[in-house]
């Protein structure tokens, strides 16, 4: 018989992109075990090692679980109310001195994974209005941002491929095999490209390293970092001249003009800066044109490097080239419950309405480089930096230079921190407001949702309470309310008519917009119908119903989250469709092959040259993710993944190998680290993983390395020397 008394409850792992659906069996309020859900419509039961060790990150008696306050007699625990009250009262006080700008806001990549964070940090980023707005996306993915902006006026157009349906996949600096997909939610990868095998298509992946994708793949083109822009170009001129344009079905301008900039790269130039040989080029160019669904993908190896915008932007051109944008089997536009009210076309670009204070780089979407950051704090002035709030981030490893940046972090007034951990970057800020445990929020994935494999509503609730602490959305509402008042506390009352408040602003631009499904309904009659009585939900509940597949609050058959919470394994929403003129927010409709800046970044490529010698690039592993997760329970156990890797050949020419120290150095800083030799990697790069307190990859970073338009850090194809040092005793 059996005597214990378990249950199960269902979560979605917050940590990448996979998604994967998560059953937990709970003994109480004690995590027994976590298995994958294998009727789940969209992870299909995919797990790894980070999901399971949720249950430790839940215990992890190193997590933050009060608030901490810093100050000359050093860290304390305080009550929520004397943190909230002093966080508002610093950070009004220094808006009143200086200035809106003088607060700064970073975001970190776990605000992608957590709703009622990256909602709320909107409120309380709104309530700051300060243009001194970074994120960990300018150290990701803001090139494929800007490069969706010039060509279709929508800075989050970005497509996935359909790997369903596709029979040949061109990959271009990504490694789904370990990382699950980027702006890609792809769990099950392996199996995907089985399939994708199993009815005759092929994979072919570009990138310096045969990493573990490359290993799945037909062929690999082992490219020198930074020159994915130059074999883009060459296919591109190569299908040309077979006779392949732009087809006419597509509504474009500037084509003729694009071409024309693209046909000055020779092929053989092109070979000899990629080190990828001509015909291997030219074979690749036959291989999409003969291909019935072909489709290319480019990531973090795409945008983490010196033409960024533009190789993101050829990408897309060769995709449309191929009659591949917007086609089944090609690059799809995915769709999510949750709607947001449609935003009106663009006149302007969303781009450089406004410039950095020092070195004048533009704002790309509201936000300005993180590449900026520091020197905004060090250069004293008008606009200098103050303070600082950020959410989730741990900048002084993931940004480039990190030691300056430290240092200049630790010269602020005020650093307000929202974090789980007491990390690198969180051990300097003044008041530390913890986050929740990922078993005590509930999870929808509202911000990468529309980059899924498949269109699939899910949610998760809580899986336990959260006692008495507030959950990461009325965290921020309370922040957002300390910095209108100068340091009140508001009450249960007060918060609760933020929110709603909050809530009809929402419901009132649902029905103003004329493509919602509730347009031109009664705002008192909707707001009595929203689900949840409180928290994030409702806003979720209101978006999820206004939707494509949203119930428009009993008007139809359709989504609620509630009926997304009876659902745990998830709801099939359809196949991913064609809906390029929904995406496209240009006012003329068209898309643009040819902005002004693409025009000069191709001019700008074939003026430089590539750097010689050794390159370095990253490498990403399946136990941590970004700077987090170490010494996490069950995680990193007895294997070393700070390692150096180094061509055997490159190895053997300094005389270093296999186990040996190495010093690594740049012009902006040096590590030390153990090196793995190989052949994995092509000749002239290393690769090391960045994260790592005991030897931080971004010190070697220059701060001003960028792509050009974006101002994206360059953190992958950076000049460095090694050199084997002397064991250290
Ligand atoms: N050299 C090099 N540098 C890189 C990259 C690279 O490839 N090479 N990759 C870049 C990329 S793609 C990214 S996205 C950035 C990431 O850079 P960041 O976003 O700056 O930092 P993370 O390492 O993701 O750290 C996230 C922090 O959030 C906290 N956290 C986790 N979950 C929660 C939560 O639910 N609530 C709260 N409040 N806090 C939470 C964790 O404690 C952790 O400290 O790094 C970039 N840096
Ligand atoms: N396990 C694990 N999963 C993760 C993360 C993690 O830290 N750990 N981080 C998550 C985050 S925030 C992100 S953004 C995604 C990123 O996911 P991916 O985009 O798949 O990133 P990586 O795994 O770093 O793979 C990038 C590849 O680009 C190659 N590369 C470097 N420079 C160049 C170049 O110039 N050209 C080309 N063609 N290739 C180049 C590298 O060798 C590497 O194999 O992963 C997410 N998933
Ligand atoms: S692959 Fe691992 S970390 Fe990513 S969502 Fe799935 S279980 Fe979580
Ligand atoms: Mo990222």
């Amino acid at each position: 018989m059996n005597t214990t008394s378990t249950t199960t409850a269902y979560r979605i792992c917050p940590i990448c992109e996979a998604g994967c659906g998560l059953k937990v069996t709970l003994d109480g309020t004690q995590v027994v075990h976590i298995r994958g859900n294998h009727d789940d419509r969209f992870s299909e039961g995919h797990l790894c090692p980070k999901g399971v060790a949720l249950a430790g990150l839940h215990e992890d008696p190193r997590r933050v679980r009060e608030p901490l306050v810093r100050d000359a007699s050093g860290r304390r625990v305080v009550s929520w109310d004397e943190a909230f009250t002093k966080a508002g009262r610093r950070l009004a006080d220094i808006r009143s001195r200086y200035g809106a700008d003088a607060v700064a806001t970073y975001i970190g990549n776990p605000t992608a994974h957590n709703v009622g964070l990256s909602m709320g940090l909107g409120i309380v980023a709104g309530t700051l209005a300060s243009r001194n707005l970074y994120s960990a996306v300018s150290v990701d993915q803001l090139p494929k941002n800007l490069a969706a902006e010039l060509m279709f006026g929508n800075d989050m157009a970005i497509p996935v491929p359909d790997i369903l349906h596709t029979d040949c996949l061109l990959m271009l600096g990504a490694n789904p095999a370990v990382s699950n997909g980027s702006l890609w939610m792809v769990p099950k990868f392996r199996e995907k490209v089985r399939d994708l095998h199993a009815r005759g298509g092929s994979l072919i992946v570009v990138d310096p390293r045969r990493t573990e994708t490359a290993r799945l793949a037909d062929a690999h083109l082992a490219i020198r970092p930074g020159t994915d822009a130059w074999l883009l170009m060459a296919l591109i001129n190569r299908l040309s001249e077979r006779g392949l344009r732009v087809p006419s079905r597509y509504r474009v301008r500037g084509t003729d003009e694009l071409f024309r900039a693209i046909s000055a790269a020779d092929m053989h130039e092109a070979a000899v800066h990629c080190g990828v040989r001509a015909q291997v080029i030219e074979d690749l160019a036959t291989r999409l044109a003969e291909a019935k669904h072909p489709v290319i993908y480019g990531r973090i190896g795409t945008t983490l490097q010196a033409f960024g915008t533009l190789t993101s932007f050829l990408v897309e051109v060769l995709n449309l080239q191929l009659g591949a944008l917007d086609t089944t089997g090609g690059a799809m536009f995915g769709e999510q419950p949750f709607t947001q009210p449609r935003s009106p076309l663009r006149h302007e670009l969303e781009y450089g309405r406004w410039r950095s204070r020092v070195s004048g780089r533009p704002e790309v979407g509201g936000q300005l480089p993180v590449a900026c950051l520091v020197e905004k704090i060090e250069t004293p002035g008008e606009g200098q930096i103050r303070a600082l709030v950020y959410f989730a981030g741990n900048p002084v490893l993931s940004n480039p230079d990190s030691e300056r940046l430290r240092k200049a972090l630790s010269s602020l007034e005020c650093i307000v921190a929202v974090d789980i951990f007491e990390t690198e970057t969180a051990e300097l800020a003044h008041v530390l407001l913890p986050g929740t445990s990922p078993f005590e929020e509930g999870h929808y994935e509202h911000y990468l949702g529309t980059y899924g494999w498949k269109n699939v509503a899910r949610y998760t609730p809580p899986v336990l309470p959260s006692n008495d602490r507030p959950d990461e959305w009325s965290l921020c509402l309370q922040l957002a309310h300390g910095v209108k008042t100068a340091g009140q506390v508001a009450s249960a009352a007060e918060l609760a008519a933020f929110e709603d408040e909050l809530v009809a602003g929402l419901v009132r631009r649902h029905v103003d917009d004329p493509e919602s499904a509730i347009h031109g309904r009664d705002v008192q009659e909707i707001l009595g119908k929203v689900g949840p009585a409180r928290g994030v939900e409702r806003l979720l509940d209101v978006g999820i119903r206004s939707g494509r597949e949203g119930d428009a609050f009993g008007a139809r058959d359709g989504l609620t989250l509630e009926r997304m919470a009876a659902t745990p394994d998830g709801i099939e929403t359809g196949s991913l469709r064609s809906r390029l003129a929904e995406v496209v927010r240009h006012t003329d409709g068209q898309l643009d092959l040819a902005p002004p800046l693409i025009l000069t970044e191709i001019h700008r490529l074939r003026a430089t040259r590539p750097a010689e010698g050794l390159v370095l690039t990253g490498r990403r592993n399946i136990r941590t993710n970004n700077s987090w997760l170490h010494g996490v329970p069950g995680l990193e156990k007895g294997v070393e993944l700070c390692v150096v890797e180094l061509h055997e050949d490159d190895a053997r020419e300094r005389g270093i190998e296999g186990g040996d120290s190495v010093c690594v150095f740049t012009s902006t800083g040096e590590l030390v680290a153990k090196v793995n030799t190989g052949t994995d990697l092509a000749r002239g790069v290393i690769a090391f993983p960045h994260g790592f307190v005991r030897a931080n990859y971004n010190v070697l970073a220059p701060v001003d390395f960028v792509d050009e338009p974006s101002g994206t850090s360059v953190l992958n194809g950076i000049a460095v020397e090694v050199e084997r040092i002397a064991q250290p005793a």
